[in-house]
């Protein structure tokens, strides 16, 4: 049970993580989990900048075409569950959300996991020429052609690109990320009472950040971004109940044990 590891993960010394369990400060709640994000980013904002130059060239682009449907999938189920990892890592520290029981926790990451990525996705995002970091380079729509799902990328790649015209600072980023996380209207939860309370405070420590930025006007374009999220999300599904169907020894022995216990 890979979740059930992730979750009691708890290795190193963080100040943070010894928050009290009061949600009394709201300036306390945003600096803990501006922190988290930051630990847990994956990739850092200057790092993918520098970055950005790196593109795959042509004959690199035509090898992952030249992938088989299959293949290509559990690669990149592969790289999406490493991401979503980062994600999980992330939920674990928020304070609001440790302390949360164990079945809720697990509800909110099936659900909310993807989305997180995909919003992540636009940190990783260079708008300019439309690539994404994957695997170590800057990649164009094309290279993900042999996963014929050309829908859900361009559905994905839009999103991205109107994410990043936001222009959102980190400490944004991650407060909308832990709103996406802490949903009381995610199916299946237990103490669906407690779930609000948290995401009421971490609503309040967004609405804070945004007064305090003087963007209180992008509240309303951030509640219209959640559910396009969740639309991806669905299309996501889709596309694999569709790959599921029609490679199902793949499916069931390939990807990565993560993947399937969220996903499938
Ligand atoms: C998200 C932000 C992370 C780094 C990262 C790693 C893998 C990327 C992911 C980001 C964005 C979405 C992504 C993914 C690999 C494949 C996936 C590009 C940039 C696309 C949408 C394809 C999904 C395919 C599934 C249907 C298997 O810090």
């Amino acid at each position: 049970h890979d979740l059930m590891a992730i979750h009691s993960y708890n290795s190193f010394e963080d100040p943070y993580s010894l928050y009290p369990h009061s949600l009394r400060n709201i300036d306390e709640l945003c600096a803990s989990i501006v922190h988290c994000h930051r630990e847990t980013s994956q990739y850092r904002a200057e790092e993918l900048q520098a970055l950005k130059l790196k593109l795959f060239s042509r004959e690199e682009i035509q090898a992952y075409q030249s992938k088989s449907v299959d293949e290509m999938w559990q690669h990149c189920a592969v790289r999406l569950t490493d991401a979503v990892q980062y994600v999980v890592e992330f939920a674990k520290r928020i304070p609001g959300f440790r302390m949360l029981n164990q079945n809720d926790q697990i509800a909110l990451l099936k659900t909310g996991s993807m989305e997180v990525v995909l919003l992540r996705m636009s940190r990783s995002f260079n708008t300019e020429n439309s690539t994404v970091f994957f695997d170590g380079k800057f990649a164009g729509v094309e290279i993900f052609k042999s996963l014929a799902c050309g829908d859900l990328i361009m559905a994905v790649f839009d999103f991205a690109h109107d994410m990043c015209a936001l222009k959102l600072s980190e400490q944004q980023i991650a407060l909308f990320s832990a709103l996406v996380l802490i949903n009381a209207d995610r199916p299946c939860l237990e103490e669906r009472g407690k779930v609000q309370r948290v995401q009421r405070s971490v609503e309040l420590g967004l609405t804070h950040i945004l007064h305090r930025d003087h963007q209180e006007n992008l509240m309303p374009k951030l509640y219209q971004r959640m559910a396009v999220l969740r639309s991806l999300c669905r299309l996501h599904l889709e596309k694999l109940g569709w790959f599921s169907q029609r490679y199902p020894l793949t499916a069931h022995s390939l990807f990565p044990p993560l993947y399937k216990e969220l996903f499938a």
